[in-house]
């Protein structure tokens, strides 16, 4: 009774773990734009699809106005209205360029401008197309994992190693390209582990296990 509520405790850990690690797979970042009097810091961001920016007014009274009835070609409608000690969010899900202005403050230059690139995949390849490539084998494990790279990721740039409970058990950055890479678990405990490969800006989890 008691193992077996562990066991589901430990279960539902290792699950939120392995979703935290896929949403980091999606990639979002969140850049920061401190709004003072009067001027947005940085005025100016470069992003990618599905960033978060964050705008945080810590001094007098401005807003964000990034609306289409202000700025037509905008992708789409962002903004907020004036006030003081604000934070403002907005998940850019469309490429282009936008502009923004602070309402009472434009006049005077507050403005900014967002522009969100696509995701960019090398090649003419989806993410998905990639993932399958990388390969790890024996799995189940006892003394060595090996990691084959498809030729078109060229360099693996570094692989991270975490237990389900989500700590970092191991870590190392390569210079050079590989082909395959072999790494030795002899010493591992036995378990679950997850492998983060980060590769030609391609970041993939694979899990392996110990045994
Ligand atoms: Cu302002």
């Amino acid at each position: 009774m008691k193992t077996n509520s562990t066991f589901k405790t430990r279960s539902c850990f290792a699950l939120i773990f392995i979703l935290a690690l896929s949403l980091n797979l999606k990639g979002q970042t969140t850049h920061n734009v401190s709004v003072t009097s009067n001027v947005f810091t940085p005025s100016q961001l470069t992003i990618t699809v599905g960033d978060k920016v964050v705008w945080k007014n810590d001094e007098g009274s401005h807003n964000v106005n990034g609306k289409q009835a202000t700025f037509p070609n905008n992708p789409s409608s962002f903004g907020n209205e004036v006030g003081a000690a604000w934070t403002y969010e907005y998940v850019f899900n469309t490429a282009g360029t936008y502009n923004y202005q602070c309402d009472p403050h434009a006049g005077m230059g507050m403005v900014g401008k967002v522009i969100v690139n696509p995701k960019t995949v090398t090649s003419s390849q989806t993410m998905a197309d990639v993932t399958e490539k990388i390969r790890l084998y024996p799995n189940p494990a006892s003394e060595y994992i090996e990691l084959i790279v498809p030729s078109n990721y060229k360099t693996i740039n570094s692989v991270k190693i975490y237990s389900i409970a989500g700590s970092v058990v191991d870590e190392k950055t390569f210079s050079e390209n590989k082909e395959t890479f072999r790494y030795d678990i002899s010493l591992f405990r036995n378990g679950i582990y997850l492998i983060e490969v980060n590769a030609e800006n391609q970041k993939n989890v694979l899990k392996f296990i110990k045994q």
